[in-house]
């Protein structure tokens, strides 16, 4: 009996050396440990030892079962230790490999200038307002002073939808829309980014979709003069406090009276140049005072209250700020076009 233990922990010392992995070490544990493993059954069958034998013969199956324990638990922290170190290897990163190169995206720059002159408004107090594109005759045209088979209408031909829904010629509606939700009671003082579209026919400096900014102070006791300081004070900011703007007639249905704004030519300071064509001066907004008749639609009682607009094409500004001579430019991705205008 103890030869056939000694046997039995040579042959488990030789197997737990030539186990190379997790799972054929467990095997090995289950042979030799496990309930059905020899060493067990030797314990079992002892009741047919002499009783000289028996207590030799347990302690030594003890010492063998506990010793076989203690080189699997040791063999078990090697393979451990040597799936670590492999692993670490296989994980090792070359720092001094190249970095794969990130693209980096860049505001498009018709995005740039809409956010600047938002700034410049909201530096003023004005909050922003958003709308439909597709829009309703009546929001486009009817509220703003403009009643069907008024020629005005031919001034922007538009692409209708239905007879009745429209992709909005301005973003006109925005405010009207605006003024109606004040249920007849001011302030209102926003200013409405967005595209618009028109039946051009596109050239250089025409596009069937194009992107406006107006806007609207609604009060009351609101005059023309509050109209020059608001958008004096936008020409200075946009283009340097040096600027100066000037007014000439001009007629709007929705406005009255209206106006054309020019601002001194950014590129001379005034002096006369290629850009503003010798005059000196850049035609850069349109606006006026709101016509008491599109007050008193929007809810807004004209005896009360008054109000100035102004609209402004944004590609036009963007244009002129950076010196692109072609709006399409704008619409066509030419990576080598948009690549201009990072970190600027
Ligand atoms: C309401 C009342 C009045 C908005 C205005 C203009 C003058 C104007 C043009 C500039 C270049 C359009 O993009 S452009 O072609 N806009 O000249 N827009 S006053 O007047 C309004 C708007 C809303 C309720």
């Amino acid at each position: 009996m103890k030869d056939k233990l000694h046997q039995l922990k040579d042959t488990a010392l030789t197997e737990i050396e030539q186990a190379n992995s997790k799972q054929e070490l467990n095997q090995v544990k289950v042979k030799y440990l496990g309930k059905k493993g020899p060493i067990t059954e030797i314990l079992r069958g002892m009741g047919s030892l002499s009783k000289e034998e028996r207590p030799l013969i347990g302690k030594l199956a003890n010492e063998i079962r506990e010793e076989i324990a203690k080189l699997i638990n040791e063999k078990e922290e090697t393979i451990a230790q040597k799936a670590l170190e492999e692993r670490l290897k296989q994980e090792t990163i070359d720092v001094t490999l190249p970095g794969k190169k990130v693209l980096k995206g860049n505001r498009h720059p018709l995005t740039r200038v809409i956010e600047e002159i938002e700034d410049i408004f909201i530096g003023m107090g004005f909050e922003i307002a958003e709308g439909p594109e597709v829009e309703s005759d009546y929001y486009n045209f009817e509220a703003l002073n403009l009643p069907k088979e008024h020629p005005a209408r031919d001034m922007q031909d538009s692409f209708y939808i239905t007879e009745e829904v429209l992709m909005r010629t301005h973003t006109s509606p925005v405010q009207i829309r605006t003024m109606k939700s004040k249920n007849g009671i001011g302030p209102v003082k926003i200013i409405c980014p967005g595209k618009v579209y028109r039946r051009d026919d596109d050239d250089a400096t025409h596009s069937h979709q194009f992107t406006q900014i107006e806007g609207l102070v609604v009060d009351e006791h609101i005059t023309m003069s509050d109209l020059k300081g608001v958008l004096l004070n936008f020409a200075k900011k946009m283009y340097g406090e040096k600027a100066k703007i000037r007014l000439r007639p001009s007629f709007f249905p929705f406005t009255e009276p209206s106006a054309e704004v020019d601002v001194s030519c950014m590129m001379c300071g005034g002096e006369g140049c290629r850009v503003c064509k010798n005059t000196g001066w850049i035609e850069i907004l349109g606006a006026g005072m709101v016509h008491p008749r599109v007050l008193e639609m929007s809810g807004f009682d004209p005896e009360r209250y008054t109000g100035f607009a102004f609209g402004m094409g944004v590609e036009r500004i963007a244009m002129l700020k950076y010196g692109i001579e072609d709006i399409r430019h704008f619409y066509t991705n030419d990576l080598r076009f948009l690549e201009q205008f990072k970190r600027m």
